[in-house]
């Protein structure tokens, strides 16, 4: 099993500045590298990642992505006068030269060339490259935007060339377009690029067209360019958030990489002078772990924009130590995204409805919408905010304000994610194996007489044999261990997974408990009355009449064995639902005699560790032992095997999820995929 993460770096690339005044340019100084270093080594992640040297990428490393001509004329910059590197870079927008911008540009290159090279040969799992300069705005024959040579697409030209790799995600979430990136792979369906990007409607940098939603790619590559464009600033953690459970997870998951890059921009976070975003640092730990089970874990994070220092350094560290596989902090609060947000969404998902099943039913498009430039979301990433209309004299006022609070905007440092020593314990019969790297679970001590009379008389009947009191015992010591934060997750074969349930739920401590119920058996009506636990079933009957706000049946004619279906379901309806319910454990209980796919039930266990910290609890029928293996890999922390391209949902599911949606989503607004007033 391919392990840990590496981490590409050299001092090297903080060696070029900008040299005369340019209140553009200004932002991109050398600082953000050596902060963003600097946070990780101090906070210790630097030295828990494989460290791997960089290189000078080769002229045919470059000419993958550039012109000869483009590439003869950045090689003369290092010779260069200052008038002259001035004349240069007047050539091109938003971007500045400096006699060791050449060198540092082709370390950047080759940086990120090294990190493919590791993630492709399986030396390590993931990981980041932290450069300068930055590359997605750079194009064929153009340096732009802080950008010389464009880092991700040629590393994703080398991929295909060198790897063989068949299908490659490139997930930009800076928060400008890449549009260097969507030019480069405009017609080839072998690179699906995925960008969202600060727009008001074409009047924020760099202002194109093509930026817009309706950009999707040409010719064989149609559909392979995703475009987001956020019309208003202020965008928080429940829009992002909404957009890729609506929009990117699905068409990833279907598209099913090989590879997946990161162009890991975080000017897209709070307190960043371009970004005007609201999203906090923590989030980047949820966007980076939902991408980290396509392409069998192979995610590589490549550093584009981020110009608060304090927000950017949090951000790189975010990133990194999901990527080492530690525990993501709980998203607090989220609600739905904001309305512009869901204009974004639904916008996006109604063009690419061709093109991708999973999309299939999203709605149609809206009529000619009336302008609504001047209206942004609150800032804390909610829809509940004051919105009106504010025109002229009153924007500009506005606009002052705004600059005033950039200055002063705080928001609380990310809470220390403290990985507990053990990472999964497995309640196993003693005939069972245990597998490599998992501890089989035994408490401190057994229960007393008491004890054991309490849990016989509330869950056992009086033949049942000591051995069943002493197992119910265990599941709730493991539990206990589990919401004292020393054991991370779980795994238990037990002889009644509908018993058992019902014990952890009423046992545990936590105010919220998510239970995901897989398989056609009743969930018990004890569990179901109880307000707190919400529990989404995943079955294959009929819907039941007796849904109600904690109880969340989804029907699947096809049942378990529709794999597109299943994950359909679990991206656009379980993990919105669990996300915004924030509970403090999750219980995966399978029903015996589910049959599902093992890399199905291996992602469904792996995206589910995004919630509750990691607290993860799986429940088998004791009898059967198949899953265990595949099961604990997931909670070891290995990434899900990928499910390969998938195919269309059935039909009939679709449609059944989207009412659902539609029933669902007043009381939780991070199902909607539409704006109210265009429902
Ligand atoms: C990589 C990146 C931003 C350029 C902004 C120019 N570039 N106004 O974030
Ligand atoms: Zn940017």
């Amino acid at each position: 099993m391919k392990m840990g993460t590496a981490l590409i770096y050299d001092e090297e690339m903080t060696k070029y500045k900008l040299l005369w005044v340019d209140p553009v340019c200004k932002i991109e100084v050398p600082e953000r590298l050596i902060v963003s270093y600097e946070a990780l080594v101090k906070s210790g992640l630097a030295d828990r990642c494989v460290s791997i040297p960089v290189r000078e990428a080769t002229d045919a490393e470059i000419l993958l992505a550039h012109s000869e001509e483009y590439l003869e004329a950045v090689k003369k910059t290092p010779y260069m006068h200052l008038e002259e590197l001035m004349t240069f870079t007047q050539k091109y927008g938003d971007v500045y030269f400096h006699p060791n911008i050449y060198h540092c540009a082709k370390l950047a290159v080759g940086a990120t060339l090294q990190l493919v090279d590791n993630v492709m040969t399986g030396k390590v799992r993931n990981g980041m490259a932290l450069v300068r300069p930055p590359g997605h705005h750079s194009q064929s024959s153009a340096a732009n935007g802080f950008c010389v040579f464009n880092n991700v697409a040629i590393a994703a030209q080398y991929a295909k060339k060198h790897y063989k790799a068949k299908r490659v995600l490139i997930v930009d979430w800076d928060v400008h377009h890449g549009q260097g990136v969507q030019y480069c792979f405009e017609d080839d369906p072998s690179v699906l690029y995925f960008s969202w990007h600060r727009y008001e409607h074409q009047s924020f940098w760099p202002n194109l067209k093509e930026s817009d939603f309706d950009s999707v790619g040409s010719g064989k590559g149609a559909g392979f360019n995703v475009n987001v464009p956020w019309n208003k600033v202020g965008m928080g953690n429940s829009d992002y958030l909404a957009v890729f459970f609506h929009v990117l997870l699905p068409v990833a998951y279907e598209f099913s990489p090989d590879l997946v890059f990161i162009c890991a921009g975080f000017d897209s976070a709070i307190g960043d002078p371009e970004g005007h975003m609201s999203a906090t640092p923590d989030i980047f730990a949820h966007l980076t772990h939902l991408l980290m089970n396509l392409a069998d874990g192979k995610v590589c994070a490549v550093l584009e924009g981020g110009y608060n220092l304090t927000s950017l350094a949090q951000s790189v560290c975010q990133t990194v130590q999901t990527l080492l596989g530690d525990p993501a902090p709980r998203p607090a609060q989220l609600g739905g995204a904001c309305e512009s947000a869901l204009e974004s969404i639904h916008s996006a998902r109604s063009i690419h409805k061709k093109y991708w099943s999973c999309l299939q039913h999203a709605a149609a498009p809206f009529p000619e919408e009336p302008s609504s430039k001047n209206r942004r979301p609150a800032q804390q990433g909610g829809s509940q905010g004051p919105e009106g209309d504010a025109g002229g004299d009153a924007q500009r006022e506005e606009e002052k304000v705004e600059e005033k609070e950039e200055e002063e905007i705080v928001w609380p440092e990310p809470l220390r994610r403290v990985a507990p020593s053990l990472r999964s314990a497995l309640l196993l019969p003693d005939a069972v194996e245990c597998p490599d790297g998992c501890a089989r679970f035994s408490p401190a001590h057994g229960p007393g007489p008491l004890e054991r009379a309490r849990l016989r008389k509330s869950y056992l009947k009086e033949s049942e044999d000591e051995a069943s009191v002493t197992l119910l015992y265990n599941l709730t010591a493991l539990l206990g261990q589990m919401e004292k934060n020393e054991i991370r997750n779980g795994l238990a074969l037990v002889p009644d997974v509908s018993m058992a349930a019902t014990l952890l739920t009423s046992a545990s401590l936590s105010k919220r408990v998510l239970l995901v119920w897989m398989g056609e058996g009743p969930v018990p009506s004890q569990i179901i009355e109880d307000e707190k636990t919400l529990v989404v079933h995943i079955d294959s009957m009929e819907p039941h009449e007796a849904h109600s706000k904690y109880y969340i049946p989804i029907p699947l004619k096809k049942g378990c064995g529709d794999t597109a279906g299943v994950m359909q379901a679990v991206l656009g309806l379980l993990l919105p639902l669990g996300y915004q319910y924030e509970p403090g454990l999750v219980l995966l209980a399978r029903w015996p005699g589910y049959q599902v796919e093992g890399g199905l039930w291996q992602q469904l266990t792996c995206l589910l560790q995004g919630l509750a910290l990691g607290h993860t609890l799986v429940l088998l029928q004791e009898n059967e032992t198949a899953p265990v293996g595949i099961t604990a890999s997931c909670l070891l922390g290995n990434a899900a095997l990928s499910l390969g391209p998938l195919v269309a949902p059935g039909p009939e599911d679709v449609g059944s999820f989207e009412r659902l949606r539609l029933r669902l989503q007043t009381d939780w607004p991070l199902l909607q995929t539409t704006a109210p007033e265009k429902r």
